[in-house]
């Protein structure tokens, strides 16, 4: 099962070469793989299993703790030219990149096993996977591999066929030389996760962590795959994907790009609380969209796991998430209970007695028990609502949201595409522990896509706005979306989760024509008689606090709206220039 194309040999010889690693290993899907990945990291103290009673089949994975959440100050975009990185990238040329991380990686993995994770995103064989191969000194990250993507002796064998994989090569950055190995082993003064998006490699050192690390996620369906969407006419998107039924017993597909643990598996994952609504999850974090012979925009979702965020999760709010990590999950830097079960925040109202915080120590009460960025893994064939459709389905409308305590509404729908494409590129929420830096602070995260756009921003809203260049009107309609206002206690006006099919029953009421609108300068809300709020415990002036938009408040965000498009200068459309100034003028009416 090695490979034999000289494209392929010749790649892993010289990484091994200048790696040298003591050993290694071809990942393939068979059990005994998984069972040897697991009991590696169960000898090194990386996972503890949990108590099979409780949670059969799953593991505590304990981060070193100044690895925890991507690091979007250490990932860069390595384009010949800076601008195509654009200004919201970090950038660095790529030669230069080249010969600092060649020196990281020079003996990075003596004493250690080399894995070799041949894999696809997106179904083998369709025209739209892209293949990889990830080679790492990580078998955490070999074992997270087998459940995000897709790995089968297919892949391999299709790599091996033609040679055309993208090379992402990733390293903890902790050679054992003169030195025991520890339970997480990383570099943080030394990580870099950079990216070359005109030769499509990734190079990554240092971290051990999810988007850092798993290097089919973020890196390549992503960063490396949005800027083969722009040369090819697709989208590579932040988005989860939804497929709705309603009581009527039409079916919808919905597509929604919010920012990092800003509720995309949650909305994936839906309990509609509205009788005769059913919805089921297509993907919850990446989709890839093209259009379609029909005109439409068709998405798949090319992961095969979910890594999703585990402190909010319960089975009130999220029961689907629940049942789908009851079994056959890694958990990472959760808390661990006196009986061998995870525990997080928001898990259940009190925390159980004799909790391990994820630090490994026991809890006191004081900070959080599990990380704020804790997370599960776990296939998507564990979830007990998964839709069958793998192979792309046509969107309906497409969301944007975010985290807003103030200003942008509940629900509002764009005019028009140009007009959803506006919305989209003056998107911001508060930044949360998905990431390093603070959280809680207003940021523009354009499409949801800040951290994750391989190339020039500006030039990526040129591509949003050339895919109406054609049938505009086959297009999904594009909507805002906010679960996240705060009234005068502080806390969440709306009850979110389950209860956000009000907001998607509306959306498809608009789209059938069943709905009105009133116009604001964010686009079209809801007419109180038409948004259904019965059975739920809000105040006398719901719609207000949902809906009303603070005529000083959209003063400054024109000013904040501003500055954002000065950085794009000459890389910003034209045709957002003057949605800019449609909005300024709408404002000031
Ligand atoms: P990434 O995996 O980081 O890309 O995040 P995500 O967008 O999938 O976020 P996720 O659904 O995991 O939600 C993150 C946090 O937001 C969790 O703590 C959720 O409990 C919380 N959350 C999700 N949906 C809602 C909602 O409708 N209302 C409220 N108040 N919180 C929500
Ligand atoms: C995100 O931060 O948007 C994630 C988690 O989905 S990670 O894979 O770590 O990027
Ligand atoms: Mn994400």
């Amino acid at each position: 099962m090695r490979f034999t194309n000289p494209k392929v040999v010749g790649w892993l010889e010289e990484w091994t070469a200048l790696m040298q690693p003591e050993r290694s290993v071809m990942v393939d899907a068979s059990a005994a793989m998984r069972e040897q990945l697991i009991a590696t990291l169960v000898e090194l103290g990386t996972i503890k299993a949990l108590n099979p009673q409780l949670r059969p089949g799953s593991y505590l994975a304990s981060s070193d703790p100044r690895d925890v959440a991507r690091l979007e100050s250490r990932t860069i975009i390595c384009s010949e030219r800076e601008a195509d990185a654009g200004p919201t990238n970090n950038w660095r040329a790529p030669s230069e990149m080249r010969e600092m991380m060649r020196k990281l990686y020079e003996g990075c993995m003596r004493g250690r096993t080399m894995y070799i994770i041949p894999f696809s995103m997106g179904e083998v064989g369709s025209p739209f996977a892209i293949y990889g191969i990830e080679i790492t000194d990580s078998a955490y990250v070999a074992l997270s591999m087998l459940t995000m993507a897709t790995i089968d002796d297919r892949v391999r064998a299709a790599i091996d066929a033609d040679g055309v994989f993208v090379p992402a090569v990733h390293s903890v950055g902790y050679p054992l030389v003169g030195r025991e190995d520890v339970a997480w082993p990383c570099n943080p003064e030394d990580t870099y996760i950079a990216h070359f998006p005109e030769t499509r490699e990734i190079w990554s050192y240092g971290s051990g962590y999810g988007g850092n690390a798993l290097l089919g996620k973020k890196c390549l369906a992503l960063r490396i795959a949005s800027v083969a969407a722009r040369d090819e006419g697709w989208l590579a998107e932040h988005m989860l994907i939804l497929k709705l039924t309603s009581p009527r017993n039409e079916v919808y597909y919905v597509a929604g790009a919010f920012p990092s643990a800003c509720g995309k598996t949650n909305l994936a994952m839906l309990v509609p609380t509205r009788p005769g609504w059913r919805a089921e999850t297509v993907g919850d974090d990446i989709a890839w969209l093209r259009r379609g012979p029909d005109g439409r925009l068709w998405a798949v979702n090319p992961e095969m796991g979910f890594f999703g965020v585990a402190p909010g999760t319960s089975v009130k709010t999220n029961p689907v998430a629940m049942e789908t990590v009851a079994r056959n999950t890694i958990f990472t830097n959760c808390a661990l209970t006196a009986d061998g079960d995870v525990w997080w925040e928001g898990m259940t109202k009190e925390p159980p007695e004799g909790l391990t915080d994820w630090q490994g120590r026991p809890y006191t009460g004081e900070g959080p028990a599990a990380h704020p960025n804790a997370r599960f893994t776990v296939s998507i064939e564990e979830s007990p609502n998964i839709a069958p459709e793998r192979d792309g389905v046509p969107i309906s409308a497409i969301l944007f949201g975010g985290r807003r305590s103030t200003l942008v509404p509940l629900v509002t729908e764009a005019r028009s595409w140009e007009h959803g494409v506006f919305l989209g590129s003056i998107m911001a929420s508060e930044t949360t522990a998905a990431a390093e830096g603070a959280v809680g602070r207003v940021r523009r995260d354009p499409f949801a896509m800040l951290p994750f756009c391989g190339y020039n921003m500006g030039d990526y809203f040129g591509h949003w706005l050339s895919m109406a260049e054609t049938d505009p009107q086959a297009l999904p309609r594009i909507y805002l979306v906010n679960w996240f206002r705060r009234g005068a206690d502080g806390g969440f006006v709306w009850p979110g989760y389950g209860e956000n099919v009000r907001v998607l029953s509306w959306i498809i009421d608009r789209l059938e024509g069943r709905a009105a609108g009133s116009e604001t300068p964010l686009g079209l809300i809801p007419k109180p008689e038409d948004f259904e709020v019965e059975g739920l415990d809000l105040s006398e002036n719901w719609f207000d606090l949902l809906f009303s938009m603070d005529k000083e408040e959209l003063i400054a965000e024109v000013d904040l709206i501003r500055e954002h498009y000065a950085r794009f200068a000459e890389h910003l459309p034209k045709q957002l220039a003057a949605q800019f100034n449609e909005f300024e003028e709408s404002v000031h009416r």
